[in-house]
């Protein structure tokens, strides 16, 4: 792997990732669920704020906070990653958010149906795309913006998106979008619009740069690309053992050896987990547990009598709709989706 640059330390320790032994968790405690900022995070002051739905809609609405505790509530257990993850593994060395494999969490969110309230105002005759603002400011690829992306009008209403003001049972903290966000289970993070002030429904593509620059898969710079929407699959296991501070790699004791991880797809459900010790040479079957919920990560368990040695510790997912992990990392200009398998060193005494 190429050396980064003090530039993306600086990202680096702004935006921190799940450290990986809270897979053990079916649900990441707060301050464990992984961060991505791409500014600043708002200082809001949620007395005046109000969430605006205008655009190509009958009756355009602002909405306080009160209001939206008001409405139909649901809790939507999702687990959420970013499309970056997996992008400090590429080479050629991509210059951005320098994430190994920790950019993921899961949490229970509490909030209303996006559809409800959007079927509230009323989209008009040629409604396509949904632009959702966030209020966070900033300047990149020398463009001035607000935080936005937009999503499909039919995912909006059909889907199980939420507008959510609260965080496995807390207030949503300040990092994570105080007073609200979107949360779109499936999709990778950065659909999910954090301090989401505004909603605009428009009737043709959305061109803002998270849409049009941002978040596509390109192999060269000035191709038009394909929008990164689901997430990949992916299966990572809790690092068995214990570390050396400074490479991470495991140290633990002969004999039988209870590895667990948690595996998840924005496409379908996890169909299967694999297991391998020799570096992905040869592969044995995962044991599936219990997922929290339709959208959120899936347990795995693995029964390993481990000898005296050193290992390569590997696991890979396939979901139901076929997709399944590659053994190498896929390189692309953003550095996105690179979902190629984890590997654990492991010393065995
Ligand atoms: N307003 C706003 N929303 C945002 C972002 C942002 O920078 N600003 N980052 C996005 C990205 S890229 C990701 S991966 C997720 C991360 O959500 P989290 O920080 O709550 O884990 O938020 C998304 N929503
Ligand atoms: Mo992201």
């Amino acid at each position: 792997m190429d050396g980064i640059s003090v530039e993306e330390l600086q990202l680096a320790t702004r935006n921190h990732g799940m450290p990986l032994e809270a897979l053990r968790w079916d649900l990441t405690p707060i301050g464990l669920h992984y961060l991505l900022t791409h500014y600043d995070i708002p200082l809001v002051d949620a007395d005046s704020w109000r969430l605006e739905v205008g655009g190509l809609v009958e009756r355009p609405l602002a909405v306080t906070l009160d209001e939206l505790r008001a409405r139909p509530t649901v809790e939507l257990t999702s687990t959420m990653e970013c499309a970056g993850n997996g992008r400090a593994r590429l080479s050629p060395h991509v210059v951005s958010q320098p994430w190994l494999s920790e950019a993921v969490g899961t949490a229970a969110w509490l909030g209303t149906p996006l559809g409800a309230l959007l079927d509230e105002a009323g989209p008009t005759a040629g409604a396509a795309e949904v632009v959702l603002s966030g209020l966070d400011r900033g300047v990149e690829g020398g463009i001035a913006q607000s935080f936005e992306r937009s999503l499909p009008l039919q995912e909006t209403l059909d889907g199980d998106a939420i507008l959510a003001w609260q965080m496995n049972g807390a207030p949503l903290p300040p990092q994570h979008g105080f007073p609200l966000r979107l949360v779109v289970p499936g999709w990778y993070g950065m659909a999910n619009v954090k301090w989401l002030s505004r909603i605009t429904v428009v009737d043709e593509p959305f061109g803002g740069y998270q849409q049009s620059r941002g978040y596509r898969l390109r192999l060269e710079e000035d191709e038009e690309g394909v929008p990164l929407t689901r997430m990949l699959p992916r299966a990572l296991i809790a690092p068995p053992g214990v570390p050396e501070f400074l490479t991470r790699e495991r140290t633990l004791a002969a004999g039988p050896c209870a590895l667990e991880g948690r595996a998840w797809s924005g496409h379908a459900a996890i169909a299967a987990v694999e297991v391998s010790t020799d570096g992905g040479a040869t592969w044995a079957e995962a044991t599936l547990g219990e997922a929290p919920s339709r959208w959120a990560w899936r347990r795995f368990g693995f029964e390993w009598d481990a000898p005296p040695g050193r290992y390569d510790l590997c696991c890979r997912a396939g979901d139901e709709a076929g997709n399944v992990q590659p053994l190498e990392p896929r390189w692309n200009v953003g550095g996105y989706a690179n979902n190629a398998v984890q590997r654990v060193v492991v010393n065995v005494e």
